[in-house]
């Protein structure tokens, strides 16, 4: 209700519960694969939330889209076909539109729902779906990717919810399988990696996962958003075998991009120094990544 504070609890983030207050809903429906809610909220703006989990909010969605994006984009020449699997907001879209080189945009969102609740509430994420280079595809991203011919992409980028409910096989190593068939030698996958405060197990398994498949490297890398459970997220991010990516040194600055900053809205939050930034683990986390 207007007014009232909305509680979030959920077994990912066991005894904690995260809150915002809530202006007004929005919208609430229940589609094929989840439940939709949106609402407007006192200091985040307009929220997206899917079977109880925020997935973004108007204020902070720029930390998660710009690095998931720019991240794999920016890290290796010349990037021409990229896929997104989920992001049915439009986020990523938006951001892979600042690249000049891209020529063609696969998306495969599961659920219609998302993309028409953001093309409503969300216009500033959904305009990434106005591009001319984008092609949606409306399905289950596990079964899109084992009819992708060898070698086709560039990039993959997992802009999946967490894996529960519709994205649960998302995780699994048949779907990293795929991913590794889908790419050319030396192409990038940049996938949504958890909390490493809440998930060090998903990570854990995710990298060990990689390091069996991808042959080029296997990577690490965080960000902050405050309204992600424990107010950070992660990427793993892989190369295939081929020409070696060097994460670490982005051979495609982002500042080099003809027009990349005036793209209808400014970056918020990536730059050269925040992707560098994005690598450096504490030491826990270096202590885990390294051994799994
Ligand atoms: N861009 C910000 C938010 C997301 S959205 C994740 C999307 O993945 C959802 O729209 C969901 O419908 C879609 N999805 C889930 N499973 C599949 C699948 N099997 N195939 C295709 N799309 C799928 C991510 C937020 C991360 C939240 C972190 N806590």
């Amino acid at each position: 209700k207007a007014g009232k504070t909305v509680y979030f609890n959920n077994p990912i983030w066991p005894g904690e519960v995260q809150c915002l207050r809530v202006e007004s809903i929005l919208y609430q429906a229940k589609s094929d694969y989840q439940e939709v809610l949106v609402f407007e909220s006192s200091s985040y703006g307009k929220v997206l939330v899917l079977d109880g989990i925020i997935q973004l909010t108007e204020k902070d969605e720029c930390a998660y889209q710009e690095m998931i994006t720019h991240l794999p984009l920016c890290s290796i020449p010349s990037p021409k076909t990229v896929l997104v699997v989920g992001g049915g907001d439009g986020g990523v879209l938006r951001e892979i539109a600042r690249h000049n080189s891209v020529q063609h945009i696969d998306i495969c969102e599961i659920d219609r729902m998302v993309i028409e609740v953001s093309k409503k509430f969300f216009p500033e994420l959904a305009a990434g779906f106005d591009d001319a280079r984008v092609c949606l595809h409306v399905g289950d991203a596990v079964e899109f990717l084992t009819h992708v011919p060898e070698g086709k992409y560039d990039a993959i980028i997992v802009d999946s919810s967490d894996p529960v409910g519709p994205a649960q096989q998302l995780v699994e190593k048949p779907f990293f399988e795929t991913i590794a068939r889908a790419l050319r030698p030396g192409g990038v996958l940049c996938n949504m990696a958890e909390s490493m405060w809440l998930h060090t197990h998903i990570i854990d398994d995710m990298i060990s996962i990689c390091r069996e498949i991808f042959k080029g490297s296997v990577h690490y890398a965080w960000t902050s958003v405050p309204t992600y459970p424990s107010g950070v997220i992660g990427f793993v991010i892989c190369s295939t075998e081929g020409p070696l990516v060097d994460f670490l040194n982005p051979i495609n600055p982002i500042e080099n991009l003809d027009g990349a900053d005036q793209h209808k809205r400014e970056l918020r939050y990536y730059n050269s120094e925040m992707h560098k930034a994005a690598f450096a683990l504490p030491s826990f986390l270096k202590r885990e990544v390294s051994s799994s």
